[in-house]
């Protein structure tokens, strides 16, 4: 288990910087995968073959890969449903290097999207940017939470933000501190910690965001846009 320090030393931070390159360059070679009648366990399996290729000991949890309606549950276990035009694709993976744990998320567009698609995805992307902003030594998690649910609620989709906007990452994928509505703890110089919104929407589709920041540095660790990627 985690011990009570949340502040990561430099070394430890090398780890993680070094486990997140390594799923920098897994999304890389995954764009290229993914093709109409891909199934999600293909998808996944790839991840992981390709995570231990690149240097890392494993996944840092089980690689979620979601097309169109599966997006919708947050923790969607890969099926063998097959990929389809029109769908977004969303990925949440991360890899462990000398014991250190990366955590990403990135919603995808095969093909041409919808309108209500696109406007989710944009909405997500503004919370997601609003929350990175506003992490900085001594910020209270609540506050960095209320950044990105704040403004999915005035979008009219906080009934479909089910979860909290974030949490630490270290030797384990979850660890202190928790960024959300009831958190009451406070960001410290040195901690790394996730921002990830999300929208669900019910047998529809979903769409997260998510990238890991050190607190006291500017922008995040992953060198991966954020902008919607569309694969044709
Ligand atoms: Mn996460």
């Amino acid at each position: 288990m985690q011990n009570n320090i949340t502040v990561k030393t430099q070394d430890e931070i090398a780890k993680i910087v070094k486990a997140a390159e390594i799923i920098d360059d897994v999304f890389d070679y995954i764009l290229g995968e993914i093709k109409e009648g891909v199934t999600e366990l293909e998808i996944s399996d790839k991840i992981k073959a390709k995570v231990l290729e690149l240097g890392g000991s494993d996944v840092s949890f089980p690689t979620i890969v979601a097309f169109g309606a599966g997006g919708c549950e947050p923790h969607h276990e890969p099926t063998d449903k097959k990929l389809e035009k029109g769908e977004f694709i969303t990925i949440d993976m991360g890899a462990i290097y000398e014991g250190y744990c990366s955590d990403f998320t990135r919603t995808i567009a095969f093909g041409e999207i919808s309108d209500e698609q696109r406007k989710v995805y944009e909405i997500v992307l503004k919370a997601y940017k609003l929350g990175m902003d506003g992490v900085e030594d001594g910020a209270s998690c609540k506050a960095v939470d209320a950044l990105t649910r704040d403004y999915i609620s005035l979008c009219g989709y906080g009934d479909n933000y089910i979860h909290g906007t974030g949490h630490g990452v270290g030797t384990e994928i979850h660890e202190k501190p928790t960024v959300n509505a009831r958190s009451e703890e406070f960001l410290k110089n040195g901690e790394v910690i996730t921002i990830e919104p999300g929208i669900y929407i019910e047998n529809k589709l979903g769409v997260r965001i998510e990238n890991m920041i050190i607190v006291g540095t500017k922008g995040p660790v992953s060198r991966q846009t954020v902008e919607l990627i569309t694969i044709k």
